[in-house]
């Protein structure tokens, strides 16, 4: 990337612009601190007019067929394609997760554009039978309008997409707010969608911050559905103001996600999946492995193999591919998980990392050592989400054990167990708390034809990605469709046995 700092404006009805005299905000590389680009802070009335704009573009959208949705999304697939390597770079300079795993992000979002491309073609709704002669009865999915997709930092262009590309298929027309820290990989999103001939107001950019911007869409009554990626806090706001308007609020919150380890596991493979699970994007993710739960008949064994791979594991330059973990996200970031470990060192036994690393490149940016604490269950650290390199570790007795520990927590996203008893595998499947369970294989890494998200904490009950974006999206209306030729009475004229 060049050191020029480009400024972008919003992206409203087809064009960028750029509200005169508008504050602007810059986005920064967590791996020296250097600027990227810049972005405007909008204000209401811009988001009032990104709203105007998807208004007036939904009814085309809608009636555009969703086969014809899809052959644009294929296009931007195909474009997002041809630049993965370019916006990979960029996802790895403004967010700093290692360049395999920013490749990885842009990777998971043309996966996710394809596959909603093919939806276009499917879309299916229900045939059923009636109780009535001569009636059809069916459903068909229906664009709910304007909705508004909010996202975070972490997958800034994977998660955007899980929402953005199945909001255009079902044929809502959108406002987009990413996070302000990695705004330009949003803007990459949206080159992409504008290349790809999507017509204008369908996909509409607005940048700023929560407080302001996502206040004012969550508030603006013709959007009808708010999808929303981020904390707890901000999630519970969102919700409560969506909830004066009855509108469909959609969260995906946090996550404390356990890794248990029973005695007969495969301790080899399970090491390089807690390693990954823990320290991948910096254990930065909402399916992070922030919880390693250890039988205690291995839990020595265990400990040791991992403190002593952490030993040839390297933090640095995310740009180089031989680097393991890049730094965190942000200032913010490195605040509040050195304030996580500060709390760490007081409750329970440091066993590693636990630092802030300096000298060298480190003094650039934000970079902090992969942190282990070996803990008791109940501790802060233990329960509370850290969303940072920082792995907990809990000794148990038994499988009972190890499941109690589990799921005494607020969240439910994702679990693993490894394990080699079938039995017992199957056994977790039903007992942890979480919407996604991993069986020898860590706590992240989930592919996007399948549902996405969590209970509890997590969320408020919806899925995302898989089958489940697209009811997400959509209204079912249910239509029935008499051709009898006279006035049949349901309940009242129906042929019964009994
Ligand atoms: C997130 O952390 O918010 O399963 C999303 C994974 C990724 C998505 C994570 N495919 O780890």
């Amino acid at each position: 990337m060049s050191s020029k700092v480009e400024e972008f404006g919003l992206f409203i009805n087809g064009k960028w612009v750029t509200p005169p005299k508008a504050a602007r905000f810059q986005t920064i590389n967590p791996a020296t601190k250097e600027p990227i680009s810049s972005f405007v802070s909008a204000t209401p009335a811009d988001v009032t007019r990104a709203v105007d704009a998807a208004q007036l573009a939904f009814p085309a959208w809608r009636d555009t067929p969703a086969p014809m949705r899809g052959e644009l999304l294929l296009s931007a697939a195909r474009l997002l394609r041809e630049r993965k390597s370019a916006v990979g770079q960029i996802v790895t300079q403004e967010m700093g997760k290692v360049i395999a795993e920013g490749l990885g992000d842009v990777q998971e979002a043309i996966d996710f554009i394809g596959y909603m491309a093919g939806e276009g073609r499917r879309l299916f709704g229900e045939t059923v039978p009636s109780e009535l002669r001569s009636k059809f009865c069916l459903t068909v999915r229906q664009a709910k309008g304007v909705v508004a997709c909010i996202t975070p930092w972490n997958f800034p262009t994977a998660i955007p997409n899980w929402k953005i590309a199945a909001a255009l298929i079902t044929g809502n027309t959108v406002v987009f707010k990413p996070a302000s820290n990695t705004a330009r990989c949003a803007a990459e999103v949206v080159k992409v969608y504008e290349a790809a001939g999507l017509p204008a107001g369908v996909l509409n950019f607005v940048t700023g911050s929560g407080g302001v911007v996502g206040k004012a869409l969550v508030e603006d009554p013709r959007v009808r559905a708010v999808s929303f990626t981020g904390g707890v806090d901000a999630g519970r706001d969102v919700y409560v103001r969506g909830a004066h308007q009855l509108k469909m609020v959609h969260l995906e919150l946090g996550g404390k996600n356990p890794v248990i380890i029973m005695d007969d596991a495969n301790l080899p493979l399970a090491l390089e999946g807690v390693l990954f699970g823990a320290f991948g994007t910096s254990g930065q993710r909402c399916t992070a492995t922030s919880r390693l739960i250890l039988h205690e008949k291995v839990y020595d064994e265990f400990l040791s193999m991992l403190t002593r791979r952490l030993k040839t594991f390297s933090v640095g330059d995310p740009l180089d591919p031989a680097t393991g973990m890049g730094p965190v996200a942000s200032e913010d970031q490195e605040k509040k998980i050195l304030e996580y470990i500060a709390i760490g060192k007081k409750e329970a036994k440091l066993v590693c990392g636990g630092e802030k690393l300096t000298g060298g490149l480190y003094d650039r940016g934000y970079y902090i050592a992969p942190t282990i604490f070996e803990t008791r269950h109940g501790t802060r650290i233990s329960k509370e989400e850290i969303f940072g390199p920082v792995l907990s570790v809990i000794k148990v007795a038994d499988y009972g054990d190890a499941v109690r520990v589990a799921n005494d927590v607020d969240y439910g996203l994702s679990s693993a167990i490894y394990t080699r008893d079938v039995n017992r595998a199957f056994r977790a499947v039903e007992d942890l708390e979480a919407g996604i369970t991993y069986v020898n294989a860590p706590t992240i890494g989930a592919e996007v034809q399948l549902p996405f998200g969590g209970i509890k904490n997590t969320g408020n009950g919806g899925r995302e990605a898989g089958s489940a974006a697209i009811e997400e999206f959509t209204e079912v209306k249910t239509v029935f469709v008499d051709f009898s030729d006279k006035l049949q009475k349901a309940q009242i004229d129906s042929e019964s046995a009994a």
